[in-house]
């Protein structure tokens, strides 16, 4: 099934929204997407009819509310193939999923002597909390390379994949190069000795088909509000066997079993890692998300950006800007980062600002890839279920009239 994303806009009540009295052209669903009217009434039916607090109450209202909430679970492991909605942790999103791996698995099991592995194009929430934690145990934190071309220096792995290595963090996709990288190739790698991956899955969940199983992920985090949920929920995968040996993240009411005046023991999984009351309406609307995305089918959401992607890279070789990161589609995604000769990154969304498009400039979270990009920041266009040739158009008409400013 194609999808029409001139239907799609039609779900998407913003798009009423006129910006300087033009179309609203929004290309910057990688930091954060648009809703569709299913999820945003979802969400008021919630509030109108099912709300109370979950898991602690006997009556009618609180059990509709739990269902809601345990429902949206389920979706969610539906949603990424997990084995069992016991291996889905409510979060806020993927920046708290990493740093409760960080505090509770990391914590644990990585010391003085081990590595861990991130990549060079890493968004600083995949970075950060590995540094912290890196320098709290005194282990050794690693970076495998990015080729010119925006890939991984899947070449050097055998000197960064060792015994020594007992954790590898990697997004799936990336929010400035748009790379898909082969998170299944690393996951064997480390697997082989002994250690674990967590996937970073923010930019790819929303996107395309994720599966665990075919990932072999043992970790995986993504965020909500960009896959056209709110904020403030997120979700963790881990492997059951796994959460169950860790310790708890955050302590308080819910995560416990039985409290003493010096001890606790815990709930079980996923309960033991959601301590005190949860996002419970932003839980269900990631729900009916998942739902949204899949009436569409994740085949035809990529298709769709694949089709769009290459003609945005055609348009923008066209006005010669320089884009980072591959060129072929199949072994990307729709966020596009580019300069423009002369005009800094800034400009270029400011100016673009004036005919109604949205697009991000900066550094995009990823300062040590900036880095190796050898520039200071980049302009990205980022495309989505709702984004037409149309958007593309304007886009490059503004890019175009950009220049001439600077000529
Ligand atoms: N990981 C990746 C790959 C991301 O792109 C982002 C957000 C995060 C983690 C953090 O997600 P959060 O929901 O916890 O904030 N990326 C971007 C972006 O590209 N522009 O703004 C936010």
């Amino acid at each position: 099934m194609s999808l029409d994303p001139e239907v799609v806009r039609k779900d998407f009540p913003i798009f009423e929204t006129r910006m300087r009295g033009k179309r609203l052209v929004y290309l910057d669903s990688a930091n954060t997407s648009q809703k569709p009217r299913q999820v945003i009434e979802r969400i008021v039916e919630f509030y109108e009819h099912e709300n109370a607090n979950i898991h602690r109450a006997v009556y009618e209202l609180a059990e509709r509310s739990t269902a809601a909430y345990e429902g949206a679970r389920a979706k969610c492991a539906h949603f990424i193939a997990a084995p069992s909605p016991r291996s889905i942790v409510f979060t806020r999103g993927t920046t708290e999923s990493i740093n409760l791996v960080r505090y509770s698995w990391a914590r644990a099991n990585v010391r003085e002597g081990d590595e861990v592995l991130v990549t060079e194009m890493e968004h600083h929430s995949n970075l950060v909390p590995w540094q912290l934690l890196t320098q709290e145990s005194g282990a050794t934190l690693r970076h495998l390379p990015v080729t010119d071309d925006g890939m991984l220096r899947m070449d050097l792995l055998g000197d960064y994949i060792t015994d020594k290595t007992k954790l590898v963090c990697v997004g799936l996709m990336s929010n400035v190069l748009g790379t898909i990288n082969p998170v299944r190739q690393l996951a064997d790698a480390i697997h082989a000795m002994g250690g674990l991956i967590l996937v970073d899955a923010a930019q790819a969940a929303p996107h395309m088909p994720v599966d665990v199983s075919e990932l072999d992920a043992d970790f995986l985090a993504f965020s909500s509000h960009k896959m056209c949920g709110p904020t403030g929920a997120g979700v963790l995968y881990g492997r059951e066997r796994l959460l169950e040996e860790m310790p708890p993240f955050h302590g308080g009411g819910e995560m416990i079993r039985e409290v003493f005046a010096d001890h606790s023991t815990w709930n079980e999984i996923p309960h033991k890692f959601e301590a005190g009351t949860m996002n419970i309406a932003q839980a269900v609307g990631l729900g009916a998300a998942v739902d949204y995305l899949h009436s569409l089918g994740m085949d035809s959401v990529r298709a769709h950006e694949m089709e769009l992607t290459a003609y945005a890279l055609e348009r923008l070789n066209a006005v010669g800007a320089e884009v980072h990161g591959p060129s072929d589609v199949d072994q990307r995604g729709g966020a596009i980062s580019f300069n423009v000769a002369d005009v800094h990154p800034h400009d270029l969304a400011t100016i673009v600002d004036q005919e109604g498009v949205c697009i991000r400039a900066g550094h995009h979270c990823a300062q040590p890839l900036m880095r190796r990009l050898g520039v200071p920041a980049t302009a990205r266009a980022s495309l989505y279920i709702y984004n037409t040739r149309e958007d593309v158009d304007v886009l490059m008409g503004a890019l175009e009239q950009a220049k001439g400013w600077f000529a």
